[in-house]
């Protein structure tokens, strides 16, 4: 992308209404415009961190055999007085009715949906295990939305639901979901610590919250800090062997890890004093596990091997794919602007041109842009005529993690400059080495 011909609005002021550092980077950045309390526009530049980002829980849903479907916003609200919860909501579901009079309803969430179409479609074990997710725009009238895009109104979450023929295949697919969570988080460049919470509206006992830890995050936490250095990497699990998965969720559930909601004093008192820890974290997703509280009123049946019909098992999993692109600034940024982690960055490297108009320069850009491109990756390059400051501000600012400068100087030694954004540290190649460099450095997180 050429900058000369993108749209990306950054403000050189800071906006006065964001309190946290992610919404007053995002508003200068030119990723998002605030249309109403809560609900936002993805400008150009927000829009393609929210699609990496969606791409990277694609790829992730699949390693772990789960499917994608699709299912609408608007829901009748019949469905959900099925299962009981139309009343018990509350005013944060918003509810609308057609020039028919029906009762509709902007989804929530999805539990009671993707029973109706499981119970239109399987009866049998046979067609068990299945887990059917879906990435959707969800609203949900919050009292205090704030923070930005990190407790809207409207937001973007990955919700999944696994059906299973008895608890225990039902709960191997709950450690199946927070493996593949704990991957999933990795990539995006956050370590997300799995912690015992409540259930609140969607039900059940079983549930676990994956918290970034953050100074502005919503809920208080409680944990053993050595939680922090656990790392899943590259280890291949294999999600068919649920005791494989089970050992892996074992390690990231032993040590003390809770919200505020479920915290016990006792048991933390345990954890040796100078590992206890108290801080804050941002929600970043949710794994349930409900048994048949959706299956039973709503007569989601299936026949187990022993011939008998039984209500299946379920449980439901989120990811707040929206609010996911404010944690991500929270936990990586500085005074200048985001750093944005390799897996998750709008565009992969910038190419600033320190001498727009001369013809070396411009035509040493335009080589290191099309190289770039035809390994593979995509480059922004600021080809306008600004001045170089203020076009370093401006690729800082964005946090692109990679940044080329090209000018009349390096290209008489035959190099250019590679910089890298986290460690502002610099080094001089020829442009070949670093189309390699830059080839090699995102190969890695493919
Ligand atoms: C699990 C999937 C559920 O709704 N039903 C389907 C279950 N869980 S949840 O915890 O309530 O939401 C899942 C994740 O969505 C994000 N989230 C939000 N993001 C932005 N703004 C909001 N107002 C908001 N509410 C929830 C969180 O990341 C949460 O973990």
């Amino acid at each position: 992308m050429r900058l000369s011909r993108y749209f990306l609005p950054v403000l050189k002021e800071t906006p006065a209404e964001a309190q946290i550092v992610s919404h007053r980077l995002m508003l200068r950045a030119g990723m998002i415009k605030q249309q109403a309390a809560g609900i936002y526009s993805w400008l150009p530049l927000g829009f393609r961190v929210l699609r990496r980002i969606e791409q990277i829980v694609h790829e992730e849903q699949a390693r772990a055999g789960h499917i994608a479907l699709l299912m609408p916003t608007l829901q009748p609200a019949d469905l959900w007085r099925e299962s009981g919860r139309y009343d018990a909501y509350g005013q944060e579901m918003l509810r609308v009715t057609d020039r028919h009079k029906r009762d509709l309803l902007y989804g929530p969430t999805n539990e009671e949906m993707i029973t109706d179409i499981f119970r239109s479609h399987v009866s049998s074990y046979r067609d068990l295990p299945l887990t059917l997710y879906h990435i959707q725009w969800k609203f949900r009238d919050e009292i205090r939305p704030r923070f930005g895009v990190m407790r809207g109104r409207e937001f973007l979450m990955k919700d999944g639901y696994n059906f299973d023929v008895d608890k225990q295949a039902a709960l191997d697919a709950y450690n199946r979901h927070m493996v593949s969570y704990l991957r999933t988080y990795e990539r995006m460049g956050l370590t997300a610590i799995p912690m015992r919470a409540a259930s609140g509206p969607i039900g059940g006992d079983n549930t676990h919250e994956f918290l970034v830890l953050a100074q502005t995050g919503e809920s208080e936490v409680f944990y053993d800090d050595r939680v922090t250095g656990l790392k899943l990497g590259n280890r291949a699990v294999d999600y068919y062997n649920p005791e494989a998965v089970k050992a892996v969720c074992e390690e990231f559930t032993s040590l003390y890890a809770r919200t505020d909601e479920t915290h016990d004093e006792a048991a933390f008192a345990e954890v040796p004093e100078a590992h206890r820890k108290v801080g804050r974290g941002i929600e970043v997703g949710q794994i349930f596990y409900f048994g048949t509280k959706y299956s039973e009123p709503m007569g989601a049946m299936v026949v187990n091997a022993e011939g008998e019909r039984v209500p299946v098992h379920m449980g439901s999993h989120g990811i707040g794919v929206s609010r996911l692109a404010g944690a991500i600034i929270e936990a990586s940024h500085d005074e200048r602007g985001i750093i944005w982690p390799e897996g998750v960055t709008p565009f992969h490297c910038g190419i600033v041109n320190l001498r727009q108009g001369d013809s070396a320069t411009d035509a040493a850009c335009e080589g290191l842009y099309a190289a770039l491109q035809a390994r593979g990756l995509e480059p922004l390059y600021d080809d306008t005529q600004e001045r170089a400051g203020a076009k370093f501000a401006t690729m800082d600012l964005i946090g692109l993690p990679w940044r080329l400068t090209v000018g009349p100087r390096g290209l008489q030694k035959g190099v250019v400059e590679l910089t890298c954004r986290r460690s502002g540290e610099s080094e001089e190649m020829s442009a070949e080495a670093a189309v390699e460099r830059l080839g090699e450095i995102y190969a890695a997180h493919r």
